[in-house]
């Protein structure tokens, strides 16, 4: 008999939880299987368990627009995204896996005095760490995007920052590219396994319990975005994280008709061309904390009202499909990469809106936070910098309305 899509490897072998782990990272997004790969990459640290309450990748990192850029304003920012972004141009090798990384180039646009202001200054503040974006004319973003109407009235185009080598990939292919990579070094990617407790002896981790039994380990790192208050309140402390939807859609596919990725900012809208033609399309977050992976009516209609008189062509498109993820913001819209109250426990969240950009880069950095006890790129992400008032202010470059 013919054989036909039969007798394939699993990509993850499917194991039940050991007794114990030197490592367990709760959550299988993006940022849990980028750490337990630099674990065992650049550490040699493979007795690792990746514990996923779902399914892997069904988190933001399945439900993110896929957006990709470093073009932040503070020196710590740029240097942890523009790590991650430099590591997405080498993703599919290192991986052997096609994670279609697409640097197509993104357009920030100013559509107000103040935002021109803001996106020189970021244009400057990249050049002197060494982060490649310019500062462009409203001529020049017509000619990038020839669909967009740049003359208002309401909000006509002044110019845009542009990062030419910023772009997009396909977001399911990064997680699975590292759960593979991970179960092949022999770790464990053990999904429908919900964290439930958190065991400390001494203040110190000693375990977790879960919807598989107990298992014990040595170090726990926290990766679970918009459930990080939960799984902080399991291991007793509290963390500055408001958890929000964040919702996108997707209309109908369309011939080819833009080849950048744009944000629109002041008008709250953001849009992109998938490979299959649909236009990617997203908007601000939900305007009260709650913990609801869908989408709304409202939202659609206030995005695409957002939109419209940028992009005049989404006026005749049917939208497909809409939904949401639950996002974990921080008050200066930066991550936390931290060392914790409890001994053993490290917590990586905070991406809020922004994080899928940010995967390998935070993966890097937190796998030598957990192995070494610290990291040049985590040391100014600690979570106490709240309390010592040492924000690191990214609430514009974050570019989505909050
Ligand atoms: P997740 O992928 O959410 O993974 C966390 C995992 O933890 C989940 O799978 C969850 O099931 C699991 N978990 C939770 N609790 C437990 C538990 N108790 N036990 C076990 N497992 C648990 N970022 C960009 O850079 N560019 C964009 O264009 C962009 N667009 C976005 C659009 C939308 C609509 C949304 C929602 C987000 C967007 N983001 C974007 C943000 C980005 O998606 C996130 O910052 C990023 O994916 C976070 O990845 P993660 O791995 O930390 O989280
Ligand atoms: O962080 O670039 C981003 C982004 C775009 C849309 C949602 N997040």
């Amino acid at each position: 008999a013919m054989r036909q899509h039969t007798g394939w490897d699993r990509a993850w072998a499917k194991r039940a939880p050991k007794k114990k782990y030197d490592a367990i990272i709760v959550g299988a997004g993006g940022h849990g299987l980028a750490t337990a790969y630099y674990l065992g990459k650049n550490f040699g640290i493979t007795n690792v368990a990746i514990l996923e309450k779902g399914w892997l990748g069904g988190g933001n990192t399945g439900r993110n627009t896929t957006i990709i850029r470093s073009n932040y304003l503070q020196d710590p920012s740029a240097a942890i995204y523009e790590k991650s972004r430099s590591l997405y141009e080498t993703m599919s090798q290192d991986l052997n896996y096609n994670v279609m990384f697409s640097p197509r180039g993104v357009i920030m646009l100013a559509q107000t005095q103040h935002e021109v202001r803001g996106y020189k200054r970021t244009a400057h503040a990249n050049a002197l760490q060494g982060v490649t974006t310019e500062w462009i004319d409203a001529a020049r973003v017509k000619e990038l995007c020839p669909i967009m109407n740049i003359d208002g009235p309401r909000y006509p185009v002044l110019g845009g920052l542009w990062q030419a080598r910023g772009g997009t990939a396909r977001h399911d292919a990064v997680a699975w590219g590292y759960a593979r990579a991970c179960s092949d070094m022999g770790m464990d990617v053990i999904q429908q396994c919900e964290v439930k407790a958190v065991r400390q002896e001494n203040g110190k981790v000693v375990g977790v319990d879960t919807t598989q039994g107990p298992i014990d380990c040595d170090k726990l790192g926290m990766v679970v975005a918009g459930h990080s208050g939960v799984l902080a309140q399991m291991a007793g402390f509290r963390l500055p994280i408001e958890s929000v939807a964040l919702q996108a859609l997707v209309s109908e596919p369309i011939k080819p008709c833009m080849d950048v990725v744009v944000m629109a900012n002041t008008v709250h809208g953001y849009m992109s061309q998938s490979d299959k033609g649909e236009m990617v399309i997203g908007g601000g977050t939900d305007g009260y904390n709650n913990y609801t992976q869908r989408g709304s009516f409202h939202h659609i209609e206030e995005t695409v009202r957002a939109l419209v008189e940028t992009f005049p062509m989404i006026a005749r498109l049917k939208m497909l499909r809409q939904w949401g993820g639950i996002v974990d913001v921080t008050g200066d819209r930066s991550p936390i990469l931290s060392k914790t109250p409890v001994e053993g426990v490290f917590v990586n969240c905070g991406w809020g809106t922004g994080g899928f950009k940010a995967i390998p880069g935070s993966g890097w950095a937190m796998a030598e936070l957990m192995a070494k006890g610290q990291s040049p790129l985590t040391d100014e992400f600690s979570m106490f910098r709240f309390r010592e008032g040492k924000f690191i202010d990214e609430s514009v470059a974050a570019g989505v309305a909050h």
